[in-house]
């Protein structure tokens, strides 16, 4: 029924760009909000934002990303949503400068259609969505855009989500969520193809749920679309190592190299050049047919 289950390898259309899965891929995190790249009040100077984000993009280009995930929305734990004007203005001026200097796929972190839009028209690859396409336009919206889809698991909102996550069981439940989002996708007119997977680690779940996710992304990848696992500083690490969020380098490496043992497609990470490094072994080692000399 699905291209992925039985064919190899993988390939999405991102854009005028394929991107070949048949090896595990590494997509940089590029946070475009106002804590992120500036310091402190400067943000809306423009300029001062986006010169830094793009030698941030050169630097990960060069250490091996295949991607860059550009967010104008904080959706860690707690955070609050913004407008689509305020995030159109985040996102799209780099989202142009970006498809203009660097050869790379350009995702876009985003549930709002304004800027899934937009940034299909300046050159974007792939839109990531956190809300699986569930907001009031999205699914036309990414329709229209033409580019893969990221779906991705959460229970509640940002704002509330860490509150008090609960489930009868996790997995059945986040599988079938992510599967009536591809049957929405399919009635919208995105090809099954294009459709990426994500059970959502940190988002209202607890240490326990994130594990058990995390044992089971085999399962996931038996529904026959690529998957992709962010767990890069992730809470759930600190939980696990005792070490704040500046200090998860090690642990976030780590469980990179696990996820793709476990059969992950895309990485999304802040630290690009160890991840590769780790994504390199791992598949390696798990390429027991392939020539490693
Ligand atoms: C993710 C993801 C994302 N995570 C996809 N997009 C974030 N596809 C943003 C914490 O517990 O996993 N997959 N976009 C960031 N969100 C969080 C959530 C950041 C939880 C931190 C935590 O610390």
């Amino acid at each position: 029924m699905n291209p992925f289950v039985s064919k190899s390898p993988p390939q999405l259309r991102c854009g005028a760009r394929l991107l070949d899965l048949s090896e595990p891929k590494v997509m940089a995190i590029i946070n475009v909000t106002p804590d992120s790249f500036s310091d402190g009040g400067v943000f809306h100077a423009g300029c001062v934002l986006l010169e830094k984000v793009l030698r941030r993009v050169d630097e990960v280009c060069q250490q091996g990303a295949a991607l860059v995930d550009i967010g104008g929305e904080s959706t860690r734990p707690g955070s609050k949503p913004v407008t689509p004007e305020e995030e159109c203005e985040r996102v799209l001026a780099v989202v142009e400068a970006i498809a203009q200097r660097f050869d790379t796929i350009i995702s876009v972190d985003t549930s709002t259609p304004q800027v899934m839009r937009g940034a299909a028209q300046l050159g974007a690859g792939l839109i990531n969505d956190v809300r699986a396409l569930s907001r009031y336009g999205a699914l036309d919206a990414a329709a229209e855009a033409g580019l893969p889809v990221c779906l991705m698991h959460m229970q509640g909102e940002p704002s509330s989500m860490q509150e008090s996550p609960s489930y009868q069981n996790i997995y059945d439940e986040v599988a079938a969520f992510l599967e009536s989002r591809v049957a929405a996708c399919v009635a919208a007119g995105i090809p099954q193809e294009q459709i990426l997977l994500d059970p959502g680690f940190g988002f209202g779940k607890t240490v326990a749920h994130n594990l058990e996710l995390f044992r089971r992304l085999p399962s996931f990848m038996e529904m026959g679309f690529p998957v992709l696992v962010g767990v890069s500083r992730k809470s759930m690490l600190g939980a696990l190592t005792g070490r704040a969020v500046d200090e998860r380098l090690a642990a976030s490496v780590a469980m990179a190299a696990m996820a793709v043992e476990r059969g992950a497609h895309i990485l999304r990470v802040h630290d690009v050049k160890e991840t590769v490094d780790a994504v390199k072994l791992a598949s390696a080692v798990k390429s027991e047919n392939r020539d490693n000399d």
